[in-house]
């Protein structure tokens, strides 16, 4: 007799074809027997452009304006087919299900013929009870897609939904339509994984584990999961005695041992629920506070004594909070992680890529790995995207980076007295909970991305006259659910949300916000009802405002950078690259065009060619995030998170990203290093009024030691020094010093100068700073020697003449790892940068660039 669960992989080579809408009887198409040798193979996990692209069916769709060519992929009827084999134990009773990470959208299932069911959701995962239909020897599936627009033709549309009128009714990644950083790409598909599962007897489902409690003595783990009877109601009834079902929960080390755990704890009422006490337990923290401690949690059921299933997973013993007041009893925005307060550092995640089916796991390792390198201990799974893939998780977990998750409403009205969308939304929201809610990153559930800010915003400029459809989901549906289903971590019904004295739900002193002043153009403050107002100048969308924002938790704000030369080139047509052409205006899908030259207008000047163009924007887009960024660290007696808007690109345009499509960071990740490093310098300072020297400490310790302050003039020649003592208890900022422009200068112009803070005594990065904005400042050429190192795979840069700036090293190949980039030299100096690249031991060094935006290589 066969007691353990077994699963059967059913992702790999499946077939695709695609008819017109009522060209074929599905029955004819779905029959087991269908002859579909000249079908065209396709990957599941994947997607009907992904399976096109890789057959050169379809052109490469990221070249140039070649999304637009693959619309007509939207408006057919898509089929997939496999077939696998079986062996079917005719003593045993079997229960098979046949389980969908991921349909993108409108799916039909048949198992040899036979309709199983309909789905309508991609962001949930779908399961059948095939133990009727399988059999031994060989079986076939068949999934057909609709297009959409059988979906949403004939319903209602509503006064707002940005980028596409029909998305509102279709439980589908929002970005597919388009978005302000990519093109539409409407896929469709097989996204996820597919497996059949076989039981016999009965199966868990729905294991939560909840840590309760920890101290440094003392964890407490809660555990439950619910049986379920797998067998026929009629072999239930035709045994003499129910079925004794009873578990083993254990919880091991990393060595294998195990720390707690309980064995033959009874089922009562088809659940199991016990508690585990650990004692001395490691805790999951964040990489920044500690070590992402992850043991292994293990159900193993079994029925009358004999193992029927077994649950094994990795597992963080912490608990999260968020705390709304501090101990002063102010309002805060502050994630507390095992009774010990986080300073949220890092950016908001898109998916990443358009062919969200088809993307690697490599792809979602790398981009944590960044992430953490840039020192980032939090990613927000935005709204508009999906509830990522497992893998995605996985890698947050081990690498200890807490998630704020959105649920998947984004910028719309959705239909929230409808019976049937509220049913679909149930089921999805139930789904991502009870799959996802046993991972320590994840930190919180967030109802959906600015529409309860927008809707107020839109309502009162007259955009929308409707009443506040989807309300329901946000404040209702979901809440509910959460208490249902997880109580283990908080909710928070909106991203930006929170408001106090009229002021709207984007209010400095409650809750999140979205800071859309810088680059965007909004007017602020406002109060709730007011019309909105932007002000497209120079002043109304610089950097700069970010000092006006004393917000307690700052979850999106950034400004556009270009897009790493590598990227550009290889993605656009030849004779495209250059400042101004058609094609780089159509990498950029933002509204209005003139935000990011009047950003670069304010600050560098506008730029006049491609390489200008690269250089102002990467280096506007880092100076910006750092100007706001040390602001925020600055005034962290408040202010209590800093995410990027937007980590990541899901095709190869113009965007927000800090890191480029091909996996190439852009000048502010490096940036980022410094800015986002656990102990910040940093010097505030605006022109002609005094310096101020700052510390940030965010380590669990009390720094001290002290800060030196340097001045060099562009030659590079010392001209000024002080050193001053610092003692910053942990998780606080302090002034340490200030100083007047008189003072530091030494009879020299403030446009003539690099500051620089460096630490003694304790361990952070240095700081560099210009007093005047890079318009005004005059740099003398500077010249460069580079010295490439084959065998260490690493190169050094010495400056000499002048100080260099915004230093870069560039190679034609995606996914290259510098130790650093975009730096800037005095001379003298000398910096060496190492290389790897994830999959090439040897790069093609002899192709190396070195520039700087006053100077170059000789
Ligand atoms: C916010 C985000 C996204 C958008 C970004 C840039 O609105 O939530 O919707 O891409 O700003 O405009």
């Amino acid at each position: 007799m066969k007691t353990h669960s077994s699963s059967q992989d059913l992702s790999g080579q499946w077939k695709i074809q695609h008819f017109e809408v009522g060209e074929k009887r599905a029955m004819d198409v779905a029959a087991a027997a269908l002859d579909d040798r000249f079908w065209i193979g396709a990957e599941v996990p994947g997607d009907v452009h992904a399976a096109l692209v890789e057959r050169s069916i379809i052109d490469p769709p990221y070249y140039g304006h070649n999304d637009a060519k693959s619309r007509w992929i939207e408006q057919k009827e898509w089929w997939y087919r496999t077939t696998f084999n079986l062996v079917r134990d005719a003593e045993t009773e079997e229960h098979f299900e046949l389980v969908f990470e991921g349909l993108d959208t409108f799916a039909t299932i048949y198992v040899n013929g036979h309709e199983v069911g309909k789905t309508a959701n991609m962001l949930m995962s779908h399961a059948f009870d095939v133990t009727s239909l399988v059999r031994s020897g060989w079986n076939a599936i068949a999934v057909k897609f609709d297009p959409l627009h059988l979906h949403h033709r004939d319903k209602e549309t509503f006064d707002w939904s940005s980028y596409t009128k029909e998305r509102p009714w279709l439980r589908k990644a929002a970005m597919n339509f388009g978005w302000d950083w990519g093109p539409r790409m409407v896929t469709v598909g097989i996204w996820g994984t597919v497996r059949l599962e076989k039981r016999t007897i009965a199966k868990l489902e729905n294991m939560y584990a909840r840590t309760e409690s920890v101290s440094s003595e003392l964890a407490v783990l809660h555990v439950t999961a619910d049986v379920k009877s797998v067998l026929s109601y009629r072999n239930r009834q035709k045994r003499e005695q129910a079925v004794v079902a009873t578990c083993n929960v254990r919880l091991l080390d990393r060595s294998g041992h195990e720390v707690a755990g309980v064995t033959e704890l009874p089922v009562e009422g088809g659940i199991a629920d016990t508690t585990l006490n650990v004692t001395s337990p490691q805790l999951w923290w964040t990489h920044d506070l500690g070590e992402p401690y992850l043991y292994t949690l293990e159900v193993t059921l079994f029925a009358d004594g004999v193992e029927v299933d077994r649950y094994s997973e990795p597992y963080g013993l912490r608990t999260i909070e968020l705390a709304l007041h501090n101990e002063r009893g102010e309002d805060a925005f502050t994630f507390i992680l095992n009774g010990v307060k986080v300073y949220a550092k890092g950016a908001n995640w898109i998916p990443a890529d358009h062919l969200i089916g088809a993307i690697p796991n490599s792809r979602y390792r790398e981009l944590v790995e960044l992430s953490v390198e840039g020192h980032m201990n939090m990613l927000r799974v935005w709204a508009g995207g999906i509830y990522e893939k497992d893998v995605f998780y996985d890698e947050c977990d081990r690498q200890g980076v807490l998630v704020w998750q959105d649920f998947a409403f984004a910028n719309a009205l959705f239909p929230d007295f409808n019976r049937d969308f509220m049913d679909n939304v149930r089921q999805e929201v139930e789904n991502n909970v009870l799959r996802l809610r046993n991972r320590a990153s994840l930190a919180l559930w967030c109802g959906n991305n600015e529409i309860d800010w927008l809707y107020d915003m839109k309502s009162a400029s007259g955009d929308i006259t409707s009443p506040f459809y989807g309300e329901l989901i946000y404040h209702e549906l979901i809440p509910e659910v959460l208490e249902r289903l997880d109580l283990s971590r908080p909710y928070w019904p909106s991203s930006p949300f929170g408001d106090s004295n009229g002021q709207d739900a984007n209010d400095p002193d409650v809750g999140d916000r979205h800071n859309w002043q810088v680059w965007h153009g909004s007017v602020y403050p406002r109060k709730h009802g007011e019309p909105p107002l932007l002000d497209y100048s120079i002043e109304g969308v610089t950097f700069k405002n970010y000092k006006k924002d004393h917000a307690l938790f700052s979850s999106e704000f950034g400004m556009h950078a270009s897009a790493n030369r590598y990227t550009l080139e290889k993605n656009m047509p030849a004779g495209q690259f250059y400042w101004g052409s058609p094609e780089m205006a159509y990498r950029n899908k933002d509204t209005n065009h003139q935000k990011g030259i009047l950003l670069m207008e304010g600050y560098t000047g506008i730029p006049q060619n491609i390489e200008e163009y690269m250089n102002y924007s990467m280096l506007t887009q880092a100076e910006g995030l750092r100007y706001g960024i040390e602001h925020f660290r600055r005034i962290n007696h408040r202010n209590s998170g800093a995410l990027v808007w937007q980590l990541n690109d899901s095709w190869p345009g113009t965007s927000w990203s800090m890191i480029d499509y091909e996996l190439l960071p852009k000048a502010s990740f490096y940036y980022g290093k410094i800015f986002f490093h656990p102990i910040l310098l940093s010097l505030e300072h605006e022109p002609g009024e005094p310096l101020t020297l700052w510390v940030v400490n965010d380590t669990r310790d009390v720094l001290k030691g002290e800060l030196r302050l340097n001045v060099y003039a562009l030659n590079g020649e010392k001209i000024y020094s002080s050193s001053h003592v610092v003692e910053v208890t942990s998780q606080s900022s302090r002034c340490i010093a200030e100083l007047t422009e008189v003072q530091v200068l030494q009879g020299r112009r403030a446009e003539e100068v690099m500051v620089e803070l460096v630490s003694e005594g304790f361990a952070a990065p240095s700081n560099r700073y210009f007093l005047r904005d890079p318009k005004d400042v005059k740099l003398p050429e500077s010249q460069l020697s580079v010295h490439v190192n084959e065998e260490e795979q690493s190169v050094t840069v010495t400056a000499s003449g002048a100080i260099a700036r915004l230093v870069k090293l560039e190679l034609p190949l995606g996914r290259v790892r510098f130790s650093d980039n975009y730096f800037d030299l005095l001379p003298g100096e000398s910096r060496t940068v190492r290389l790897r690249h994830p999959e090439q031991t040897s790069l093609p060094l002899t192709e190396l660039r070195v520039s700087a935006m006053n100077g170059r290589e000789g």
